[in-house]
Order: structure tokens, then C-alpha cells, then sequence
């Protein structure tokens, strides 16, 4: 069973939750829940970035020490995730002592091999990025445009520039690294500007301190995003004879969002380069959501709030909407009115509509019992069509394309039961009616990953729970006659 290793960024703690982490949580979820239910010994990890000055001013405004304000949202990340089905194999927060303990491994490793030496740190400090900002860059942060605050301060500095040259030289070989393809350019830019040595330590004092063996100031601690990229390693045990590091390394797919491409695709290869570890399979960083065509902030009022979605129409139904609305890797705007519109066409009408129409039949003509087989036939042809292609376009990271197949088998479906028409009695309507639930059957797997309790519903309502639920279940002919099929309530009440 070949592993299948994923991450997401661990998310800043000096806030709420919001739909943009949801976004890349969700995805990485469902990319879990595929290759889980392809028999890959998936291991997924996310969790949260705790330290730094943003947390730690954000602690100050709220009167609370850095250290409840990170306990508190932490907190609220991993409550939103049980609420919104996400089910990590790991939630890392790095504070744990394990965590810092590796960061402090690497320091010195990294000074022992002249990659981390000291010096002074002169120049342009963005607090919202956390990101230092390069001599050429002047004072307005290349990720967020904010005016910056020029600091000096004695750091150490990381051996950037020694690396230049070998990630170019392993991007060109390995492209399919850089996903999606129009990351590349973006990243090949970054890479044909001369790399200077990046500070990576900082005057803040809510931080993991140096390694006693190079406190020579004690008020030094290591560079929030040295920390924070380090999680992908100590959240697999980096370091521990008897962990999980061996099996599990290296990633095979690590999601972000586009803001933080430089931190991903240069300095975290470097550092991987630098401890002489294999890199990640693929690091892709998806687009941006927008709300009201704006970029989402406290200030504009325009946050969408995950909890509000899910209470008004399901966790099932936002989950869709976030991976079926727009390719993977482009950026969409985040509004009620796409929201209800796509939820009506593909959840109400035609997926929801479905499950409704054969059921009631199976019911009202079969006396609740699922009829003999016949001859699969076309419906069976285009399902099993469809099933490569589900999964061609899963490994490809492309939700969109994966549920828009998935929607060409709902509508082949409805249409087969339009032309088949089996409520007239002068009709066969066994082998017909089989032949829909044996495909409700296949789609509720298929479409597990999405919608897992949407899924759980349709198995339930086909009195299906006992058959597979993996890969061994995706064969055509499973449904055995006779199985109960419930009532139950409309899986997607159509909005008026
Ligand atoms: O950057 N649209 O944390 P963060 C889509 N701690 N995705 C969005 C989004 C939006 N509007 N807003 C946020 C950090 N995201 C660091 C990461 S990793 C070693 C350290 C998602 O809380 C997206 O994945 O600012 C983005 O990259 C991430 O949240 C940033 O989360």
C-alpha cells in the first residue's frame, strides 16, 4: 500500500477562522479522503502558526497573553474542522515542545554546516506578512502592499544564495513540481533575481528561543516562517528514530494559497536542499477567494464567516460550492447568489432531485425493495466511463473537473430515467430502477470525498451501509436485490 502524504499551511492564530482557510482544509480533505478510499495509507496534516509579533500584537489588543490567544484559536480552528468534516490525521500547533525542540534541531544543524551565520539586519519588516523584504523591494511588502517599518536589528542570517542555482537546477528537471503550470512563471521570476541570505531570526520575544549553543542574545528567537515551515517535518516525526518520518517522507502534495508562494517554492526547498532531504512531490497553490469582488477583511466588513454557510445550507453544500465553483489555482468571488444558484441547479435539481425520483419509485412500484438486475446497459457504459476519469482528474488536483464529471453522471441518470419512464405500468421498470440505484451507489462513493455525509445519506437511504465503501466498491452490479429503501427527507431542499 504506497503512502500519500499531504499538508496544508498552518494558519495564523491572530484571528478567526474564515472561508479561505476552509478553502485549502476542504480541498486537502477531500484529496485525503480519495486516495484513503483508493487504499493509499494517507497521512494528512494541518494545525497552527502561533508564534510571531502578529500574534503576539494581537494578544496585546486583546488583553490576553500570546500564549491563551494562540490555546483560544487554535481551538477554533480544530472545532471548525470537526464541524466542517475535515479529518486530519495530525492538528500541529507550534508550540508544542516536540516542534520546537526540531526547530531548534535544524538551527544548528544549518549553523554547523555554514548555511546559518550571524550578522545585522538593516532594512524593511512587514508585521502582517512577517516577511523581510529585500533591499530592491524599497518599503511597500511585495504580498500585501502595506507601507513597512524599517527595523535594525542583530539576526542570523540563512545561506539563501548558496541555493539559488540548485533549486533552479531541480525546478528545470522536475517541473511538474510547480503546480498549477501558471505558478512557473511567477516562481521563475523569483528565481531570476539574485536570492540574498534571508534573516532568520528576530527581536520578538513570543517565539522559540535559539538553541542554547547559539543564545548569544537572548532575546533573539527563530523567524516565524523558519518555525512555521519547519511543521512539515516535525509533524512527521523528523528527528525520532521510531516515527513516522521514514514512511511518510516526502510529501506528495503540499496545498497553499498563492500569497505565500515565495516562502513555498524558494526558501522551504532551500532548506530541504540545505538538510539534504528529497523535496516535496508537488506544491500547489491554488487561487483567491474574493468577497463582493474585494479582498476579505475585518476592516470592509466583507469576512465570509464558514459557520453562517454551513448552518443556512449544510457543510456538504459549502463544501461543494468551494471545490465546484472555480478551477483550482484561479481566483472566485465568494457570494450568496453564485452560492444558491449552484446549489439549486446541481444539488437540488439534479443530484438531490435523483436519489428522490428512483427511491419514491422503488418505493411506491417495488414495495420499498431494490428490483432484480437486468442489462446494465447505457447508463452502466457511462458510469463506468466515468470512474477512470474521476480519478484521473482527482490525481491531477482538479476538483472542478472531477465533480463536473461527476454532475455528467447525475445528468445521464436523470435523463435515463426521463426516457425510460419508469412510473408507467406498461413499463419494466425492475431492471431500469436497479440500474439508477446501482448508480446512486457508485456516485455516493465517488462523491464521498465532497460531500461525506450527503454520501452517508444516499448509502443509508439504499440500506447500503454493509457494502465496501472503498475502492472494492467500485464495480458495477454491487446492489443487492431486495436491499430496503427508505423515505427520508430531500437531500438539498430547493431554495425558493
Ligand atoms: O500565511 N482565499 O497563514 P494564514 C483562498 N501562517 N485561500 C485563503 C484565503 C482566501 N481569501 N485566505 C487565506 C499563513 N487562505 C502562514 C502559513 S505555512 C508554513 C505558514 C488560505 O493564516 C490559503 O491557504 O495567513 C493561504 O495560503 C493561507 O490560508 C494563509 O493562512
Amino acid at each position: 500500500m504506497s503512502k500519500y502524504y499531504l499538508t496544508t499551511p498552518i494558519y495564523y492564530v491572530n484571528a478567526q477562522p474564515h472561508i479561505g482557510h476552509v478553502y485549502t482544509t476542504v480541498a486537502a480533505d477531500a484529496l485525503a479522503r480519495w486516495f484513503r478510499l483508493q487504499g493509499r495509507e494517507v497521512f494528512f496534516l494541518t494545525g497552527t502558526d502561533e508564534h510571531g509579533s502578529k500574534i503576539e500584537n494581537a494578544a496585546r489588543e486583546a488583553g490576553i497573553s500570546p500564549g491563551e490567544m494562540a490555546d483560544r484559536m487554535s481551538k477554533n480552528f480544530r472545532d471548525l474542522w470537526v464541524a466542517m468534516e475535515i479529518k486530519p490525521d495530525r492538528f500541529i500547533r507550534t508550540t508544542e515542545p516536540e516542534h520546537q525542540r526540531v526547530v531548534q534541531r535544524v538551527f544548528l544543524e544549518l549553523s554547523a554546516r555554514g548555511d546559518i551565520y550571524p550578522g545585522v539586519y538593516e532594512g524593511y519588516y512587514c508585521f502582517a506578512c512577517e516577511a523581510f523584504l529585500t533591499p530592491s523591494q524599497g518599503s511597500l511588502c511585495p504580498d500585501c502592499g502595506r507601507e513597512t517599518e524599517k527595523i535594525s536589528e542583530p539576526t542570523y542570517f540563512f545561506r539563501l544564495s548558496r541555493y539559488q542555482e540548485p533549486i533552479r537546477a531541480y525546478f528545470q528537471a522536475h517541473p511538474e513540481m510547480i503546480q498549477p503550470e501558471r505558478a512557473r512563471e511567477e516562481v521563475s521570476n523569483l528565481l531570476n533575481q539574485p536570492l540574498p541570505d534571508v534573516s532568520c531570526t528576530r527581536r520578538c520575544a513570543w517565539g522559540i528561543p535559539l538553541p542554547a549553543e547559539m543564545a548569544a542574545d537572548p532575546e533573539l528567537t527563530i523567524y516565524v516562517w523558519f518555525d512555521a515551515l519547519l511543521n512539515y517535518l516535525s509533524g512527521v516525526d523528523y528527528g525520532q528514530e521510531d516515527g513516522r518520518f521514514k514512511k511518510t517522507w516526502p510529501p506528495d502534495i503540499q496545498l497553499l494559497g498563492k500569497d505565500i508562494i515565495r516562502f513555498h517554492y524558494i526558501i522551504w526547498p532551500a532548506l530541504l536542499l540545505a538538510l539534504g532531504l528529497p523535496l516535496p512531490e508537488k506544491l500547489f497553490a491554488h487561487g483567491w477567494w474574493l468577497s463582493g469582488g474585494e479582498k476579505m477583511s475585518k476592516s470592509r466588513g466583507n469576512v465570509v464567516e464558514p459557520m453562517e454557510f454551513a448552518r443556512t445550507y449544510g457543510v456538504d453544500a459549502l463544501r461543494y460550492f468551494l471545490l465546484a465553483e472555480v478551477p483550482f489555482g484561479l481566483d472566485g468571488d465568494f457570494n450568496e447568489a453564485a452560492f444558491r444558484k449552484r446549489y439549486n441547479s446541481d444539488l437540488a435539481n439534479d443530484l438531490g432531485n435523483l436519489v428522490h425520483r428512483f427511491a419514491h419509485l422503488i418505493r411506491t412500484r417495488h414495495q420499498g425493495r431494490v428490483p432484480e438486475a437486468g442489462d446494465g446497459g447505457r447508463l452502466a457504459e457511462k458510469v463506468l466511463a466515468a470512474l477512470p476519469q474521476l480519478d484521473e482528474r482527482m490525481a491531477a488536483v482538479d476538483f472542478f473537473g472531477f465533480l463536473e464529471t461527476a454532475r455528467t453522471v447525475v445528468t445521464a441518470a436523470n435523463h435515463y430515467l426521463d426516457e425510460t419512464a419508469p412510473w408507467r405500468p406498461e413499463n419494466n421498470s425492475g431492471p431500469v430502477l436497479y440500474n439508477l440505484a446501482e448508480t446512486a451507489r457508485l456516485l455516493s462513493l465517488c462523491l464521498e470525498p465532497v460531500m461525506p455525509r450527503t454520501s452517508g445519506l444516499i448509502r443509508s437511504r439504499l440500506g447500503l451501509e454493509k457494502l465496501p465503501a472503498d475502492s472494492n466498491g467500485l464495480r458495477w452490479g454491487l446492489t443487492p436485490a431486495g436491499a430496503a429503501v427508505g423515505e427520508g427527507a430531500p437531500l438539498f431542499p430547493r431554495l425558493k
